[in-house]
């Protein structure tokens, strides 16, 4: 029956309705001053123009070719050289930049700027323009979050350049942050004109998040799964910063030994500072800032904090909650 593009579904139905999640993807950690000397030749060989974005995938190992780092969602670090642009395009992917390293590039957003300082988390929606740039003196790095592997998987793709270097200025920087930052929702009077009413905040400063896990730490026991940990979200809507990605952020105090976890959802941790251990899986790794892991679907996690353990993390939650498919496991 084959060549008749028929197959039997009872030699195969076991294998594609799992008793519990199963992914190829497979546990990996980078480490950051490696990934980042391979960075640093790329900047000597091609600009961000010419490349449109100078980026180095982080490639799962166990999902073949595939510019996946989970099964559902993408990484990849990028390098702005000091005066370079990445000009301005859009596509139906949706992004989030978490900075590594250096300060005072920039993401502009349909026009508004976000300057960028380490360990800001940086969003550009589906859909909108955006385009970077870095006037300052140094190289900056940061992780590329993306969505590719879910818009791939519906064959729902759609991109553009605006072929100019920048978005004409909108708003001044800071505008939307003014807006939606303050725990307050504009009334519709007073929203912005040019921003879509249900993607509000895109830039969510480090000093602001990491300020607020040092105040929930003074106020109560950590959670023994989570430690401390509050969710990024969209004010505009009370849900997840973007409907594919979740995030958020996370200090474990030294000596927390968390309870496992797992999730259906596949992730990515960034190292923000002090050092640790993490247990996935059957892995065990020894963690430092920078160090990126991914955390493929429904692999137990355990941390150890060996000092104050902060992390940044997404994943791809709020797609599966959206689908009504999200579970997860507290030991
Ligand atoms: C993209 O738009 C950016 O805007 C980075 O910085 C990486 C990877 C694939 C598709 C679009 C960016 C990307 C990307």
């Amino acid at each position: 029956m084959s060549p008749s593009a028929l197959a039997p579904l009872w030699e195969v139905l076991n294998n594609l309705v799992l008793p519990e999640p199963s992914s190829p993807a497979k546990v990996h950690r980078w480490h950051y001053a490696e990934a980042r000397d391979y960075l640093m030749r790329a900047g000597d060989l091609i600009s961000a123009r010419e490349a449109e974005r100078r980026v180095l995938i982080l490639k799962n190992p166990g999902l073949g070719g595939e510019a996946a780092i989970t099964r559902s969602l993408y990484a990849g670090l990028q390098l702005v050289l000091p005066g370079e642009v990445a000009p301005c395009h859009r596509h139906s992917q949706s992004a989030l930049r978490f900075v590594l390293e250096g300060t005072g590039a920039f993401t502009a957003v349909d026009g508004e700027k976000a300057i960028m300082r380490p360990y800001d988390l940086v969003l550009t929606p589906g859909g909108q323009w955006h385009d970077h740039g870095n006037t300052s003196e140094q190289p900056v790095i940061w992780l590329d979050g993306l969505d590719i592997p879910t818009v791939t998987h519906f064959d729902a793709s759609f991109a553009e350049r605006l072929g100019e270097d920048a978005h004409p200025q909108t708003r001044p920087a800071g505008d939307t942050l003014a807006r939606y930052g303050r725990n307050m929702r504009p009334l519709p009077g007073s929203m912005a004109d040019t921003r879509p009413a249900g993607q509000a905040l895109f830039h969510y400063p480090y000093a602001e998040w990491r300020g607020a896990l040092s105040k929930l730490a003074e106020t109560k026991a950590p959670d023994p799964h989570d430690g401390y940990a509050l969710e990024f979200f969209n004010p505009a809507t009370g849900g997840p910063i973007m409907p594919t990605i979740s995030a958020q952020a996370q200090m474990l105090p030294a000596g927390l030994v968390t309870r496992p976890r797992r999730a259906s959802a596949g992730a990515v941790i960034v190292v923000v500072e002090g050092s640790g251990e993490l247990r996935i899986g059957d892995e065990t790794m020894a963690v430092e800032p920078r160090d990126i892991i991914a955390v493929p679907a429904w692999k137990p996690l355990v941390i150890d904090a060996w000092s104050d353990l902060t992390l940044f993390a997404f994943s791809d939650r709020a797609a599966q909650q959206a689908l009504n498919i999200y579970r997860e496991h507290l030991a």
